[in-house]
């Protein structure tokens, strides 16, 4: 908490810390772990103790600022340096020709985009970008505006992050939730966690990991990196943690090649079907197969010319391994599988996905006490943005139930996701860029082709926190408008209001802000979506929002009657602790697809090769940062300091390459049908990771990745698998700082 005191002083800061994940508190902002029934007084990790400490800074943007910094000034400005310049609290305007942002009002702030929307030849020529911290509420208004004004163009966060799980999930179980409830991890037998970093973006995920093994589970990570805090955990809030050794939690560790986790998860499947094999009737749960799945055989006979020597192949590790994990599944009467982007952000990720339902049923670990599926998501809300509508594609009874409520005609034709995003502003087909909240710039791959279609566009405005690149990289003309935080105390025309969320279990809660905002002319995104709206629609669609800012119990009320699950809203979500949402593989082994039966699906087996003398790259996060907003230059657990201008390599392969560790090299992406992509003057660092993968940051290493290496089916940006292959820079050459 010491940046937090520094920066907030004592009285702030107690008042903050006191109130994250509490009952009548606010949803910490820093990722969708759920919060446990009992609570302690501090329910919070150091990294969500850093996300409420950047957005709570008293520290603003001064009006000078825009006349001191031109656009052209701001451009060469680090991430960190905008980040820092604090909260922004006043509208402002660039216009076409200038290089200056300039302090506008409201009224012309909002007129300004009243007008160009109406200006568009056709609705679809603007798109409404959602970041996964938009609450309930705010996300069902913005929706219900993009629909009323005509578009489902609703790209968001999701689109780069667990939109693979939505597809698999979807396709094979009926529901692209999780299918546990929190309490399943003290009930269960064995986790694997697959492709995920929980120790530095899920860090309370650590406590029910430890309290699982306490009651008896075993813990299996699989992962190309040896992650800290995934093999060893020590507890904070536990003076056995403090003081102690900390517990061991994985019991194995398999340290997967980039990409090879279709092939383990095909493997195991095959070995659970062997061993059915060698004791029929023993090893499958033929009850629940019989009555609720469909696809087994095809399935088995798919699996009967798994070529072995392939799957050592894509996976790098020993059969040996693969055996030690069949046989922990098999020992094991209820196993939840849990993964991340390691695994959702491939260009295989869909098909991988639905190998992990394959491996659960066959053993009928869905819907029963202690097992499931668990895609464990990374925005606080981005589960529950879904839920309230945010989908360039959401299904046809959505879309009914809203024109039912509004007494208007939703557009019905799919919109566009972030991918086909950028394609349009390439072709100039998007005209007006709105986004509520993130980083699209930077978030995005191919950072120099999106900003240069970003560029191309008329209109870019973003509702925000906090200065990032998005705002600086614009169109022909621009707004930036302030908004309040999760932790804003927000009061309108019939009282302070309060917001809800859905964290990764599907539980929904109350979010209440209450520190005073740090400027009165701040507005919460709910006025700015429904001023909007009205200056936009006028009276041509019959929608009260000026009712629904005025009180977000209205909001709530429409939600009841639109969102199944939300019945009686209001009262619901006035309960402590909040309410979980009904799930039918979870509750009743009950599966919306389309044979009503969750389905056994036969994928080909593929996997990138990796060519001689070149790596693999994933870019991921390090300790220090959220997403897109950087708050220093180390990453702790991973053992650097003062500069993100990394490379991890195998020492193996750094021999093979004949280069050093600590050497600068330059990173080259080499792709088909595309020019090489290059980030300069990388420093190589040592570092355990599997044989023949590496691995950088993210959102730096976006400009090795061109926009048409998406995840078939979910058309996810591939972030996860990049091949590179690493230069030394040439004596004479300029290291970038
Ligand atoms: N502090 C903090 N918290 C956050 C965030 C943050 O930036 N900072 N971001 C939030 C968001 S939006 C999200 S989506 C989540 C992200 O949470 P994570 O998914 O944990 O984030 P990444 O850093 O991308 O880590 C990916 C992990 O997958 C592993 N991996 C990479 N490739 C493979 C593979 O082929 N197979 C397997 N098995 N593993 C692989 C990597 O080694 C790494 O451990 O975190 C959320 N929480
Ligand atoms: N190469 C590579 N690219 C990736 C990933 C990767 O692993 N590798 N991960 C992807 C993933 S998982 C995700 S989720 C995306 C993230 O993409 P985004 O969600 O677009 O990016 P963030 O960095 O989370 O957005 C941070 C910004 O949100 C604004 N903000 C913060 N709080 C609030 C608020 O309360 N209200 C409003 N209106 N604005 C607020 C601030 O201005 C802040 O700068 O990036 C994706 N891109
Ligand atoms: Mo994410």
């Amino acid at each position: 908490m010491e940046p937090a005191i520094a920066q907030l002083g004592l009285t702030r800061t107690a008042k903050l810390m006191t109130s994250i994940n509490q009952k009548d508190g606010f949803d910490c902002m820093s990722c969708a772990w759920p919060d446990p029934d009992d609570r302690k007084a501090l329910e919070f990790c150091e990294n969500g103790a850093r996300a409420v400490t950047w957005e709570a800074t008293p520290v603003t943007v001064p009006s000078s600022f825009w006349s001191e910094h031109s656009l052209t000034d701001l451009l060469d400005k680090s991430e960190y340096w905008l980040g820092m310049q604090g909260r922004l609290v006043e509208p402002v305007y660039k216009a076409a020709g200038s290089d200056h942002y300039e302090p506008v009002s409201w009224e012309r702030a909002i007129g300004i985009v009243a007008d160009r929307l109406k200006g568009l030849a056709s609705p679809d020529e603007a798109a409404f970008y959602t970041s996964g911290r938009t609450a309930n509420e705010t996300a069902f208004v913005y929706q219900l505006f993009a629909r009323a004004f005509g578009t489902n163009n609703l790209p968001d966060c999701s689109n780069m992050c667990h939109e693979s799980t939505g597809t698999a999930l979807g396709e094979t179980i009926g529901i692209g939730k999780s299918t546990i409830a929190y309490d399943d991890f003290e009930r269960t037998d064995l986790i694997i966690i697959m492709g995920q970093n929980p120790g530095t973006n899920h860090p309370r995920m650590l406590t029910a990991l430890e309290d699982a093994k306490r009651s008896g589970a075993s813990i299996v990570a699989v992962n190309p990196l040896p992650e800290a805090g995934l093999l060893r955990y020590k507890n904070p809030q536990r003076v056995r943690g403090l003081l102690g050794k900390g517990t061991t939690i994985a019991d194995q560790f398999v340290q997967i090649r980039s990409g090879g986790d279709m092939a383990l998860l095909q493997a195991l499947s095959k070995r659970v079907l062997d061993a059915e094999d060698a004791n029929p009737g023993t090893v499958l749960d033929h009850d629940f197969l019989d009555r609720h799945t469909q696809g087994l055989d095809d399935f088995r006979a798919h699996l009967a010319d798994l070529d072995e020597d392939a799957v050592l192949a894509a996976t790098g590790i020993a059969a040996s391994e693969i055996d030690e994990l069949a046989e922990r599944y098999l020992a094991a009467d209820r196993v939840i599988i849990t993964w991340a982007m390691g695994l959702t952000q491939q260009k295989k990720a869909v098909d991988t996905l639905k190998e992990i339902i394959n491996l659960l049923l066959l053993r009928g670990n869905i819907g029963k006490p202690g097992a499931g599926a668990s895609p464990i998501r990374g925005h606080s809300n981005v589960q529950g943005d879904r839920t309230m509508g945010i989908w360039e594609q959401m299904p046809e009874p959505f879309l009914d139930a809203i024109e039912a409520e509004f007494g208007f005609a939703p557009p019905r034709e799919h919109g566009m996701d972030s991918l086909k995003t950028v394609a349009g502003l390439q072709r100039g087909d998007v005209k007006v860029f709105f986004a509520v909240g993130g980083n699209f710039v930077a978030a995005i791959s191919d950072t120099e082709a999106a900003e240069a279609a970003m560029r191309g566009t008329e209109l870019t405005v973003q509702v925000s926190t906090k200065l990032n690149r998005s705002h600086v990289v614009t169109g022909t003309e621009a707004l930036i408008m302030p908004t309040l935080g999760r932790t804003d105390f927000d009061l309108q025309a019939s009282g302070p209001q309060f917001l809800s969320v859905e964290d990764t279990v599907c539980a929904v809660h109350a979010t209440h802000g209450s520190l005073p905002p740090v400027d009165p002319r701040l507005l919460s995104e709910v006025s700015i979506i429904t001023r909007l709206a009205t200056a936009v629609l006028g009276d041509s669609v019959p929608v009260d929002w000026a009712g629904m800012e005025r009180d977000y119990d209205v909001i709530r009320d429409h939600i009841s009657r639109v969102v199944p699950g939300f019945e009686n809203f209001n009262a619901q979500v006035r309960r402590k602790g909040g309410f979980v949402l009904p799930n039918g593989p979870r509750d009743s082994r009950t599966f919306a697809t389309a044979t009503g039966r969750a389905m056994i699906t036969v994928n080909h087996l593929e996997h990138l090769e990796r060519p001689a003398g070149r790596l693999i790259l994933q870019t991921l996060r390090s300790h220090d940062q959220f997403n897109t907003t950087i708050y220093s230059l180390n990453d702790r657990y991973r053992g650097i300091h003062n500069g993100r201008d990394v490379v991890f390599v195998n020492p193996q392969d750094i021999a093979e390459l004949g280069l050093e560790d600590g050497q600068r090299v330059d990173i080259f992406s080499e792709w088909p049908d595309e020019p090489d992509r290059v980030l300069r003057g990388y420093r190589v660092v040592s570092y355990p990771t599997a044989k023949g993968c590496a691995a950088a940051y993210f959102p730096e290493a976006n400009v090795l990745i061109p926009l048409a290496s998406a995840a078939d089916g979910s058309n996810t940006p591939v972030s996860k698998a990049v091949v590179v292959r690493l230069e030394p820079v040439s004596a004479g050459s300029t290291v970038p700082v």
